[in-house]
Parts: structure tokens; C-alpha cells; sequence
């Protein structure tokens, strides 16, 4: 399999695709791919009808998107195992992923992710709900597993929301106790690391995420 990322210091979709690698080892081979340059769409135009990361080929199958992934992944080479196995909480675990996946705008738009700054922002109404929602999404799962994934065992809910860990540490966001413990969990699991350690190295700078003033 080759999975195709953009710039790991600000690709968010890249990042949720690649954990599900990392998580449970599975073999991928990684091109990095420098976002919005000449290279970047002359390799993806002939592989995606939309010349986005990431991207991921296996054998004649191509897959363009980081939720599509993330399934086709789970099916294909873990047997289901990266949802939960209760079948109630495999459909809240989805409708979770799914906010994120397709809403956010706010956040995601007012704070892209940007693991290497530290930044000072003035949030929107709309942006400080999304973070209240994130927040109480974190909290009420940590009620049912405390220290735990959002769903007990590491899914892929947690893949979703892992680049929101990082843009609260970006930001300097404050969250409730147990909101912090969740985010806190995500920035030092090995796989995430391993992650930041490839970001530390890049030293390109995408202005199109650059939000905010430097604190
Ligand atoms: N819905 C897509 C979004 C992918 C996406 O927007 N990727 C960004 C980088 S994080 C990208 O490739 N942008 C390049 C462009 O828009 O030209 C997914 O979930 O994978």
C-alpha cells in the first residue's frame, strides 16, 4: 500500500489517515508531498480526481479521502476491529467521526492545524462552540471510559479527533479536567510522537494556515 500526505506539520486529514497505520503497524509505504506546490498536484492529478491527501493506493484500489481510509483500511486488513464491537456504540463512535468529518467549520477554519507554532487567536461565537461541543464529546466519553480511547480501545473516532488535540496545544485552548486528560492521552501516545518527530524536521511554511499571533 502507498499512502500519499501532505506537510505533517499542517496536514490534518493526512494525520488521521496515517494513525491507523501507525496503530496497529501496519506496512505503508509514506510519500510526503509539500502542499499546494507545482509537485504536489503534478504526482496526485494522475491518481485522484481531486489531487488532495491523503490518498491511499492498494494494488488496482485508490481511495481519496481520510474517512474512506480509515474504513477501507479497517475492512480490508484489521476485520472490523478499529470500530468498537457493540453495535450501539460502533453508531454513536460513527456519528462522532462524522461531526468531525463534515463540520467544524469554524475551528477548522480559525485554527488550522500548525504542531510547530504557538498562537493567540480571537475565536468566533461559532468557533467556541465547536470547541464547547469537542469538549463535551470528550468529557461525556471519559465518563464511560475514564483514562481510556473516546470508545475504550484506540478506534477510528480517535483518528478523528486527533488533530484537534494538537490545535488546542496550538492555541493555547483550556478545557475541562477531563477533556484535558483526553487530549493530554492523544499527544503522548508512541504514535503521535512519532508523528511530531517527522513534523519537528520540516521547516516549510504553508502561509495559508499560518493563524494568529505569535505568544
Ligand atoms: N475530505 C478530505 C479533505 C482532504 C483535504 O482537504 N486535504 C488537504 C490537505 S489537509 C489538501 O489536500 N489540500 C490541497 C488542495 O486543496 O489543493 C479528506 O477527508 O481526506
Amino acid at each position: 500500500m502507498q499512502l500519499f500526505i501532505g506537510n505533517q506539520n499542517y496536514s490534518s486529514w493526512s494525520l488521521r489517515a496515517w494513525l491507523i497505520f501507525s496503530q496497529y503497524n501496519l506496512e505503508v509505504e509514506v510519500t510526503k508531498l509539500k502542499l499546494f506546490t507545482k509537485g504536489f498536484y503534478n504526482v496526485l492529478e494522475d491518481i485522484t480526481p481531486t489531487a488532495k491527501v491523503p490518498t491511499l493506493v492498494d494494488s488496482n484500489v485508490t481511495v481519496w479521502d481520510s474517512l474512506a481510509i480509515l474504513e477501507y483500511v479497517n475492512e480490508q486488513y484489521l476485520q472490523g476491529q478499529a470500530w468498537p464491537n457493540n453495535a450501539a456504540e460502533r453508531a454513536k463512535a460513527r456519528a462522532i467521526a462524522a461531526e468531525m468529518h463534515s463540520g467544524f467549520f469554524d475551528l477548522r477554519n480559525e485554527l488550522p492545524m500548525n504542531i510547530r507554532a504557538r498562537r493567540k487567536v480571537e475565536l468566533s461565537d461559532g468557533a467556541l462552540k465547536d470547541i464547547a461541543r469537542i469538549d463535551a464529546i470528550w468529557s461525556e466519553q471519559a465518563e464511560q471510559f475514564p483514562q481510556g480511547w473516546l470508545f475504550g480501545e484506540w478506534s477510528i473516532v480517535d483518528a478523528m479527533y486527533a488533530p484537534v488535540a494538537l490545535r488546542f496545544k496550538t492555541y493555547g485552548i483550556e478545557l475541562s479536567e477531563d477533556a484535558k486528560a483526553y487530549q493530554q492521552k492523544v499527544l503522548a501516545s508512541t504514535s503521535l510522537q512519532q508523528w511530531l518527530e517527522e513534523a519537528s524536521k520540516e521547516t516549510d511554511i504553508v502561509e495559508e494556515d499560518e493563524a494568529g499571533e505569535a505568544f
